[in-house]
């Protein structure tokens, strides 16, 4: 069961962040509509909300997932590889301290964006990429270890269309991952049941599963079918002004 969320809404600089998207600029009023839609989607699914103040220093501080990996019982603070993004996991230790007393994390010369984090019942999925270096997986494997998690990394520097491991993959539970064609065959990923995305609806592939729902971005109807097919409850969220600037729906949330 998940019971918290933290989110911080973008700030108004928040256009002047990182993206290779090639969408245009986002609207900034748009986006904070979209992220408060998303708080009451993460208010629907059970979750109590804990809202940081937008972030001017860092205007990519809204995917505040890149900063932390977080479970029921344990937190792990990121160092994320982008420098512009590096200061970003101050204001996160302060604001975790609150509920995770004793906080370790990764430490140069490694990397680690948590958006190349994917937690799958006993593994952990680590995307080594543009953001996330071999030697930050490493650290993350060694940190999971006494948890009683095995780290698997997963190479996708090949793979341009991915910024992260999690823009290609999700855990809805069940031994079940839901991945881009792109990913669908690595050997990594054999002992779990796929549900594939289309090429055409690969962005929809970074959903959530929280509690008895999925969240899941709006406007991929084979996928959210699929998964109504399956059983899920879904909830559709605008993402538009997020994915121009390279964001996904799980980006905007650390949840534990
Ligand atoms: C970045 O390039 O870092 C941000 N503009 C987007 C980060 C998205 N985070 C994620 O997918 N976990």
């Amino acid at each position: 069961m998940f019971t918290r969320a933290i989110v911080r809404p973008p700030a108004p600089n928040f256009s002047q962040g990182l993206t290779t998207a090639g969408l245009g600029a986002p609207d900034y009023e748009q986006a904070l509509e979209q992220h408060a839609k998303y708080c009451a989607a993460l208010v629907e699914c059970g979750l109590k909300v804990i809202t940081l103040p937008p972030d001017q220093d860092y205007a990519d501080s809204t995917f505040v997932e890149d900063t932390a990996v977080l479970t029921d019982h344990f937190a792990l603070l990121m160092r994320p590889g982008a420098p512009t993004r590096a200061g970003e996991t101050a204001s996160m230790r302060r604001a975790l301290a609150e509920f995770f007393p004793s906080l370790a994390s990764i430490e140069a010369p490694g990397t680690v964006d948590g958006g190349d984090v994917c937690e799958a019942g006993e593994h952990f999925f680590i995307g080594i990429s543009e953001r996330t270096n071999e030697a930050g997986a490493r650290q993350l494997t060694a940190l999971l270890a006494p948890f009683g998690y095995a780290g698997v990394s997963v190479d996708i520097r090949s793979e341009r269309s991915l910024l992260h491991l999690k823009s290609g993959l999700a855990y809805l539970g069940d031994n079940r991952l839901v991945v881009t064609e792109a990913l669908a065959g690595r050997a990594e990923f054999g002992g779990y049941e796929h549900v594939l995305v289309n090429d055409a609806e690969a962005y929809a592939a970074n959903c959530v599963r929280l509690n008895d729902f999925v969240l899941v971005a709006a406007g991929y109807p084979v996928f959210i079918r699929r998964l109504q097919d399956l059983g899920y409850r879904t909830i559709e969220l605008e993402m538009s002004e997020f994915q121009k600037m390279d964001g996904g729906l799980s980006c905007l949330s650390l949840r534990f």
